[in-house]
């Protein structure tokens, strides 16, 4: 959909007030939850009567952030998501590209017949189900996306705790500004948006500083002694079991960012973290250079994302998750190997 497109019809969904629900993918991360605050507070102010409602928790190290108290989660707060999703005339979609990435409000979603908005970095979008879209793969993260909306608006709209929820997003979703950046814009945004949130040093800290002892020593213990280099591919496994995560008193987040630390190997073009979930194996796959991940979680692991980032889901047994994954990988050994 055309830049103008999109604001011609958000234009006619903000004008008059209405019970909006915001929603972003499972498993939400500091992007998904910053561009869900920060739309909510914006459209607040518009009048508008807006519930979030996620499907599960959101990282410990994200629950500082100004106004996560009032995100609903599905999975401890089922009745108020539903009726929330039932009474909404209007479901906005962000940093997730298809219904079926919002794990178990997919149903409640589905149900619906209100119109859907989509604000989403992601590869392939479900466009058909969507009346109003703003999608674009170019860019750091959905909080860099927002940042822009509201920038259209005026910068005036732009307070302390909105230009912080979206610096956090763009943060987290760049490795702290280390990659998934492709233009000086991304920059002179995140100035824009440090001029008025928190102090950076500040935020910085509340993101990446609050690590329990146990989270540290788990990614110690994942380097060190169940992480499988496999040359011949470029590649980096690392694979964490339920008595693994178990044994470190795995919390929701403690995972996240393991699968970027293999990368920083010369060597490696792709990691892959592969852990043992409840009912489901989860795999998180990072690459540099121009070897897709997208494709291949796509294509073998139920997943997608980016070129760089993407995830997958399994409802396999942990071993058959590996097996499969190192099976596949002969099918990709060249552009694995190839120079850039
Ligand atoms: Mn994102």
């Amino acid at each position: 959909m055309q830049l103008d497109t999109f604001f011609e019809r958000f234009d006619a969904v903000i004008q008059s007030p209405k019970r909006i629900v915001l929603a972003c993918h499972v498993n939400p991360d500091g992007d998904a939850v910053g561009s869900v605050l920060a739309m909510s507070e914006f459209l607040s102010g518009f009048g508008h009567e807006v519930k979030m409602v996620v499907a599960n928790d959101f990282p410990e190290f994200l629950h500082w952030m100004p106004g996560s108290d009032a995100i609903l989660v599905f999975e401890k707060q089922a009745d108020a998501c539903k009726q929330a999703i039932a009474e909404a005339e209007c479901i906005m979609m962000l940093d997730f590209n298809n219904l079926s990435r919002s794990g178990i409000l997919h149903n409640e979603i589905g149900k619906t017949r209100c119109m859907r908005v989509l604000i989403d970095h992601h590869r392939d979008p479900d466009e058909k189900s969507f009346y109003c879209i703003y999608s674009n793969t170019c860019v750091s993260s959905t909080s860099e996306i927002v940042t822009e909306i509201i920038l259209h608006y005026g910068k005036a709209l732009l307070n302390e705790s909105i230009s912080t929820n979206l610096l956090v997003g763009i943060m987290t979703d760049t490795g702290s500004f280390a990659h998934s950046i492709y233009h000086p814009r991304t920059f002179e945004l995140v100035s824009v948006l440090v001029e008025k949130s928190m102090p950076y040093g500040y935020v910085h800290e509340m993101v990446y500083d609050t690590m329990s002892e146990n989270r540290l020593r788990l990614l110690g213990f994942a380097i060190n002694n169940r992480m499988e280099v496999l040359d011949e591919y470029s590649t980096a496994i690392i694979t964490l079991n339920k008595s693994d995560l178990e044994s470190f008193n795995y919390q929701v987040g403690d995972t996240e960012g393991v699968v970027n630390f293999p990368l920083s190997m010369k060597k490696i073009k792709m990691a892959v973290l592969v852990t043992e979930r409840q009912e489901q194996i989860r795999l998180s796959f990072r690459s540099k250079g121009s070897f897709s991940v997208h494709e291949l979680a796509n294509k073998y692991f139920k997943g997608g994302g980016h070129t760089n980032a993407a995830g997958g889901t399994l409802t396999c047994s942990f071993d058959d998750a590996v097996a499969l994954l190192k099976s596949v990988l002969p099918e990709y050994k060249e552009m694995l190997n190839q120079e850039e």
